[in-house]
C-alpha cells in the first residue's frame, strides 16, 4: 500500500515549494469522491451526482488545502506569526497547521457569529482568539493592516499560497473521475475556493491530464450576495455563517473563473440550503455544515430551472463537517424523544 502524503508532496510538481521548504502537513487530501445516487433520483434525476466530500480534511474542512502551503511558506520565510480573520474554518485549520509548524497563530472572527466546532478547535490548538464586534469583512481589514505593519504572515486566501494549495482539490476530481466534470458546483463566501478550482482544472488540462473543462457554478446566500448583486453587502446574513460575508477577497477572480468557464454564479435562500442540509445527511449518509449544502441546493434549483444538461456528471464540493456546527443540527433535525425505561414505551415510538 503506498500511503498518502498530504497534498504538497502529492502535486508538488504543481506548487510553488523548493527542496528548501520546510513542509507542514497533517496528512490533508485524498478526501472521497461520493457517488451520490439516492440524492440525485430525488432532486436531479437527470444527472449523475457527485460529492467531494471536503469535511474529511484532517481539520473537517478544505482549508487544510491552502493552510499545508500558506503555513509551510510562512515557515521557510520565518515569519514571526501567522494571522488570519475567518467566519471560523480558516482559523480552525490556521490553528491546527501553526501549532504543527510551532508558530504562533493570531485569529481575528466576528464575535457570536461563529460556529461553535470551529471556535473550539481555535481555542484548542492554542491560537490567540479575538473575537470583534463587527463582521468578517471587517476583521478582514484590520487584519490586512496588522500584517502590513508586524512581521505576521496573513493566512487568508488573499495569500496566493492558500489558491495554490486549493487547487490541488481540483486535480484530485480528475483523477478520481478519470476525467474532468461538466459541472462544478461550489458555495461562495471569500471567493477563493472557486477561483482555485478553475486554476487547478486548467493546470490539468495544460498539462494533458484532463481533455475538457468543467463550468463552474457558484452558490452564495440570498442575505449574503454580493457578486449576484454586483455591491458590497454592508450587513451580511444567513444561517450558513462560514459564508457570511459581504465584500469577497477573491471577486475579482471569481467573475473570472465563471466568465472563462461559461459558468455562473447565483442565489440561494436559508431555506434552500437547510432543506439540502438535511438531504445530504438523510439519503447520502453525509454531514457537512450548512453553508457546504449551498452547492447542492444550487443543484436543485438548477434542476428545477431546466438548467441541467441531460446526463452530464456534476461535482460538487461539500467545503466543511456538519459536526462544525452542532447548533444548526439540533436546531433543523427531529428531537430524540424521552420515554420511560420499558419495552413497550420504547416500542410505541418505532414506527417499522
Ligand atoms: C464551509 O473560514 O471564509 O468562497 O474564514 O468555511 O473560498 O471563501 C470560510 C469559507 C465555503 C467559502 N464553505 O469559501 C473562513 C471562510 C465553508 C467555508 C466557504 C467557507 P470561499
Amino acid at each position: 500500500m503506498v500511503l498518502w502524503r498530504g497534498v504538497i508532496e502529492e502535486y508538488r510538481k504543481f506548487l510553488p515549494v523548493s527542496e528548501q521548504t520546510p513542509i507542514v502537513t497533517l496528512c490533508e487530501g485524498n478526501t472521497p469522491l461520493l457517488h451520490a445516487t439516492r440524492l440525485a433520483r430525488k432532486v436531479c434525476p437527470q444527472v449523475e451526482l457527485f460529492l467531494k466530500v471536503e469535511g474529511a480534511n484532517p481539520t473537517g474542512s478544505f482549508k487544510d488545502r491552502g493552510m499545508t502551503l500558506a503555513v509551510s511558506k510562512a515557515l521557510e520565510k520565518q515569519a514571526q506569526a501567522v494571522m488570519c480573520a475567518s467566519t471560523g474554518n480558516t482559523s480552525a485549520s490556521a490553528a491546527a497547521y501553526g501549532s504543527k509548524a510551532g508558530l504562533a497563530v493570531y485569529v481575528l472572527v466576528p464575535a457570536g457569529k461563529v460556529a461553535l466546532g470551529k471556535l473550539a478547535q481555535a481555542m484548542m490548538h492554542g491560537a490567540t482568539v479575538v473575537q470583534i464586534e463587527g463582521n468578517f469583512d471587517q476583521a478582514l481589514a484590520i487584519v490586512k493592516e496588522l500584517c502590513q505593519e508586524h512581521d505576521y504572515e496573513l493566512v487568508n486566501s488573499l495569500n496566493p499560497y492558500r489558491l495554490e494549495g486549493q487547487k490541488t482539490a481540483a486535480m484530485e476530481v480528475c483523477d478520481q473521475l478519470g476525467r474532468a466534470p461538466a459541472l462544478h458546483v461550489l458555495p461562495v463566501g471569500n471567493a477563493g475556493n472557486i477561483s482555485a478550482y478553475w486554476k487547478g482544472y486548467r493546470e490539468y488540462w495544460a498539462a494533458g491530464q484532463i481533455v475538457s473543462l468543467p463550468r463552474m457554478m457558484g452558490f452564495q446566500a440570498e442575505g449574503a450576495a454580493p457578486i449576484v448583486r454586483g455591491y458590497v453587502i454592508e450587513n451580511p446574513q444567513t444561517i450558513a455563517t462560514a459564508i457570511r460575508i459581504g465584500n469577497p477577497a477573491s471577486w475579482k477572480l471569481a467573475v473570472q473563473a465563471v466568465e472563462e468557464s461559461h459558468g455562473m454564479i447565483g442565489t440561494v435562500t436559508d431555506e434552500e440550503i437547510l432543506q439540502a442540509y438535511r438531504y445530504l445527511a438523510q439519503e447520502e449518509g453525509v454531514f457537512c455544515e450548512p453553508a457546504s449544502a449551498a452547492s447542492v441546493a444550487g443543484v436543485i434549483k438548477l434542476g428545477r430551472q431546466g438548467a441541467l444538461p441531460e446526463g452530464a456528471t456534476v461535482v460538487c464540493t461539500l467545503t466543511g463537517h456538519g459536526l462544525k456546527d452542532p447548533d444548526t443540527a439540533v436546531q433543523t433535525a427531529a428531537p430524540p424523544r424521552t420515554v420511560k425505561a420499558t419495552r413497550e414505551d420504547v416500542s410505541a415510538l418505532l414506527t417499522s
